[in-house]
């Protein structure tokens, strides 16, 4: 890579704010303190050298996670510059490091990440480590500076002579600011697999010090992408079949706006948008999403009339028809770009859904042309997408329209809870009608309602849309919840507003059978009732896997070493004295038991469901109940112990 001449000045620099505004609110800066946090701070660090090869001076990052989870990040990029600052007379590098929003804008042609939604310096990640280590490879020099607490412990120093450039950061995250200190390896990889997709032809690699191989090397993963967003697809769906040979592929560029789609059809019923506005990753969507929407509904639409594809059809072809099976990421790299949104995760610039709309238009209509043996293919998965969506909505509409006539409308098996406060009363889904019964003895009826469902529901990733309407379990379910679906501009709505319990509990035995049955349920709410977990009513219940006992005392475990802990807490070993008990099943326990330990507000433990990623959720999702082995059985020799399902 050639090293352009710089025409950057310490002074330009600007000084704006302390840094013990960071410490004292870290939240306003990170957005948590809690693990989310913490990572936070990689990407952070991880973002300057991003921005170092968006700017073309940089091919390679390195991430270490030392033993005691400090972490380290080198790049190749022209190095944090050292020039003394004219007004601060302190290293433009100290400047940088201890100055917030020091490391802004200095020449705006170029995109930066850290102008975007993340943003706060490298001079943050500073403020809230109990040390940092900065090194700089820079005009044939190493210079060094050390902080604590963004403080420094001295000059910036000369350590040395260089022929390499670049810049070195080592970070120790201050125990005192955050809860939990623990690096997630697979989180970093994750970030850093797509960093190298959206960034094609930049080298990322992770070293994790804390692990070991068996040849006594560390744990390390690299990442690089030849091909960019179009391997991007094909990754994510790689448990998915395609309905056409190769992505499609858009590159365009427009006013200082350039635009990269890669766009891939499958036999799935989902509709996958991954969006980046300078890497960053919209989840909510905005403007550049908009664009490819309307480009993809405006040509498909275009194409099938005026191929009279679409005469047959009784009924309208919505946009999401057109979207239906359909996988894609949406890249654009904005200049100044704004965020709004409540997470700041929505891309608000106007003009980027005209200049989005025509690339993708321009590219997909050519294409359809071109190749009309896969747009046939495609059209036709359409026009079944539509056909299935009437017939569903038909279906709904009959399970419905039979609750108004039969008056209440609640399921039979249910056994309802008196309170009718949907904020206090809590519904149990328990597996089978003995589990049911005990449930059903051991509740306090006054909030807690329990709805028994036959061993294995209904596999939705597989099932027809109308068959899930007519399946018992599942209609059982929309009833008692006091939730429906709904149409709205062609788009499939859930209607909340009568939910009858805040907290959905989901209660299964605590192995292998139990937690199959946890995913297919999760993946029913996933699919068909998201926004009951997006706003937090869906609870997973966790029965104890053992009773240890000695005479009269019993003690209930959930894990192996909590057991181990009682046993010897009692004078262990385990002998005829002290005895465990291992529960196989929710039905080893008697009403009693099962209130005391999984059902008591007082003293059971409830796993809130959460969706930290609905792309990577999705992709787990269809590979863990989708037709594809191989995928599956690398996910569950990966995660087993049972296979936790963490979404
Ligand atoms: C300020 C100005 C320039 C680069 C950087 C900061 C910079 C920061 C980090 C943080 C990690 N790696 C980094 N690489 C660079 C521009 C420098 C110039 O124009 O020479």
């Amino acid at each position: 890579m050639a090293d352009k001449k710089s025409n950057y000045s310490a002074n330009n620099i600007q000084a704006l704010e302390g840094l013990e505004a960071v410490r004292k609110r870290p939240g306003m800066y990170i957005g948590s303190t809690d693990s989310k946090g913490l990572h936070h701070l990689v990407w952070e660090v991880v973002d300057n050298s991003i921005d170092e090869h968006l700017a073309g001076h940089a091919s390679h990052i390195d991430m270490i996670i030392h033993e005691d989870n400090s972490i380290t990040v080198v790049d190749n990029g022209r190095g944090i510059p050292t020039g003394m600052h004219d007004k601060l007379q302190k290293s433009a590098l100290e400047v940088v490091m201890t100055v917030l929003h020091a490391g802004g804008k200095f020449d705006k042609d170029t995109y930066k990440v850290s102008g975007g939604l993340h943003g706060v310096g490298v001079s943050c990640v500073n403020a809230l480590s109990s040390y940092l280590r900065a090194e700089v490879h820079r005009e044939g020099e190493i210079f060094e500076q050390e902080y604590s607490q963004g403080k420094p412990q001295g000059d910036v120093k000369v350590i040395g002579k260089t022929d390499k450039r670049g810049t070195t950061i080592t970070f120790k995250p201050d125990g005192e600011i955050f809860d939990s200190l623990v690096y997630n390896f697979d989180t970093l990889a994750a970030r850093m697999r797509e960093l190298s997709y959206l960034n094609k032809g930049l080298n990322l690699k992770l070293t994790d010090e804390r692990e070991k191989e068996d040849d006594g090397s560390f744990k390390a993963t690299s990442f690089y992408s030849e091909g960019g967003l179009k391997e991007f697809v094909t990754f994510v769906d790689e448990s998915r079949t395609p309905l056409i040979s190769t992505p499609i592929h858009v590159v365009g560029k427009e006013e200082n706006v350039e635009v990269e789609v890669a766009m891939q059809y499958n036999t799935s019923f989902s509709e996958n948008i991954y969006s980046f506005v300078n890497n960053i990753n919209t989840r909510e969507g905005g403007t550049h999403v908009s664009g490819f929407r309307r480009a993809v509904n405006r040509v498909f639409s275009k194409y099938a009339e005026d191929n009279g594809l679409f005469s047959k059809l009784k009924f309208k072809v919505s946009g999401e028809d057109f979207r239906e099976g359909l996988t894609s990421v949406v890249s654009v790299k904005v200049p100044e770009p704004q965020f709004k949104g409540q997470t700041k995760g929505e891309l608000g610039n106007q003009e980027v859904t005209g200049i989005v709309s025509r690339a993708v238009g321009e590219v997909l209509a050519a294409y359809l042309e071109e190749n009309p043996k896969d747009a046939r293919r495609i059209v036709d998965k359409v026009i079944l997408a539509a056909t299935a969506r009437h017939a569903a909505r038909k279906a709904r509409e009959m399970v419905q329209r039979k609750n108004v006539l039969t008056g209440s409308g609640l399921p039979g098996k249910l056994s309802d809870c008196s309170s009718k406060d949907p904020g206090e009363s809590e519904i149990f889904l328990v597996e089978g009608d003995s589990a049911g019964g005990t449930a059903k003895q051991g509740r306090d009826r006054g909030f807690q309602a329990i709805l028994p469902l036959r061993g294995k529901i209904l596999n939705v990733e597989k099932a027809l849309e109308h068959k899930i309407y007519e399946n018992e379990e599942i209609k059982n379910l929309f009833t008692a919840l006091g939730v429906s679906i709904e149409d709205k501009d062609g788009e499939r709505i859930l209607n909340i507003e009568k939910l009858r319990y805040h907290k959905i509990v989901i209660m299964c035995d605590a192995d292998v059978d139990g937690s199959h049955i946890v995913t297919l349920i999760l993946t029913f709410f996933f699919r068909y009732m998201k926004p009951l977990i997006e706003q937090g009513f869906v609870y997973i219940a966790a029965p104890p896997l053992y009773m240890v006992r000695k005479g009269n005392t019993k003690v209930y475990a959930w894990n192996d070493e909590e057991r181990q802990d009682i046993i010897n807490n009692m004078g262990g070993p385990e002998t005829s004295g002290i005895k465990t008990q291992r529960y196989k099943g929710l039905g080893e326990m008697n009403a009693d038991q099962l209130w005391e330990t999984t059902m008591n507000p007082e003293e059971r433990i409830l796993r809130q469901v959460t969706i930290e990623d609905v792309n990577e959720s999705d992709r787990i999702f269809s590979m863990l109940m989708g037709d594809e082995v191989p995928p599956r059985r690398r996910f569950i020799e990966t995660n087993a112990k049972y296979a936790n399902i963490d979404i």
